[in-house]
């Protein structure tokens, strides 16, 4: 049986050489159909926080490319409230399984994680090409160990009216292409929910705005770093250690999944009997057995 390692192999490919890939059907559509409900009671109950601290960019011109303050305005940060399923979303095998090939470790971080709704005629969308430099401390070096992951999971249909990023693959341009050029490389990201967009901070790329009026998208924004890595960095996991929400979701996790949100594995020496029972008493719910089986 082809392992997600294998099957997604010529998407990790393009991803290590272009920058970026769309990976269709990476999650299947069943999955993120079961989100739904999670995903009214998100934009239902939620109140829009600035989660990207992006309002001091006020929303200058209603046309052209540019970036709006509230173009971000739809965003939402980890964890979720609901059903805990949109949550799931983050730690579902096959998108780790793509991360881990494509970045080729097994040791990830997620650093970023939030869900992004945009609906057609609330702002213009349409952005200029950018390189996102606000994710790391550190120039790009994108290379095994050093590279980071950007992410989008379509978790609605993104056709060609609903707002699709546009990216400029890696190997279609050079450092020296005039920018005003970069836009004849554009390429359109359009995908069914469950296929994944991933890219990187040296690709160019952009919000478009939408074609049609009835339309809306959205996506779960999720990004990944290498263990170690702590040059990159978006969201602070630490704030819900009280969290209910941020409980329910370890709860009847195991150790690869919670390693991506900086929860050392079993056998690190951060953990001792005192440890292990407290972090069981902190989470309720959270089988601690295998990191007390690696004490042993
Ligand atoms: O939402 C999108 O399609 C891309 C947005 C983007 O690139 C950005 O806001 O930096």
């Amino acid at each position: 049986m082809l392992g997600v390692a294998d099957e997604f192999e010529a998407a990790a490919r393009q991803w290590r050489h272009d920058g970026w890939a769309l990976v269709e059907g990476l999650v299947p559509e069943a999955d993120i159909d079961a989100v739904r409900d999670d995903l009214a009671h998100l934009y239902g109950t939620d109140t829009f926080d600035d989660y990207n601290r992006a309002g001091f960019f006020g929303d200058g011109a209603p046309e052209g490319k540019q970036f709006r303050g509230s173009q971000f305005n739809g965003m939402r940060g980890f964890p979720f409230g609901g059903s805990g399923a949109l949550n799931d979303l983050l730690v579902h095998p096959r998108m780790r399984g793509f991360a881990d090939a494509a970045m080729q470790s097994d040791d990830l971080r997620i650093y970023q994680a939030a869900v992004w709704g945009k609906w057609a005629g609330a702002v213009n969308y349409e952005q200029p090409l950018h390189q996102d430099s606000n994710h790391s401390l550190l120039p790009p070096r994108m290379e095994p160990g050093f590279w980071h992951l950007e992410g989008f999971l379509y978790l609605s249909d993104v056709d060609e009216d609903c707002a699709p990023p546009r990216l400029v693959p890696r190997s279609s341009v050079s450092d020296d292409t005039d920018y005003e050029r970069l836009y004849d490389h554009e390429v359109v990201a359009t995908g069914k929910r469950g296929s994944f967009l991933a890219y990187r901070s040296d690709v160019w790329h952009r919000g478009t705005d939408f074609g049609r009026h009835d339309a809306s998208r959205f996506v779960m924004v999720i990004s990944f770093k290498p263990g170690g890595a702590e040059w990159f960095g978006y969201d602070a996991f630490p704030r819900f250690g009280s969290d209910a929400r941020f409980s329910k979701f370890v709860a009847g996790k195991g150790p690869d999944e919670l390693a991506l949100f900086g929860i050392p594995r079993p056998g690190h020496p951060y953990w001792n009997a005192a440890t292990i029972d407290a972090m069981a008493k902190k989470h309720l719910g959270l089988d601690m057995s295998p990191w007390s089986d690696a004490l042993r």
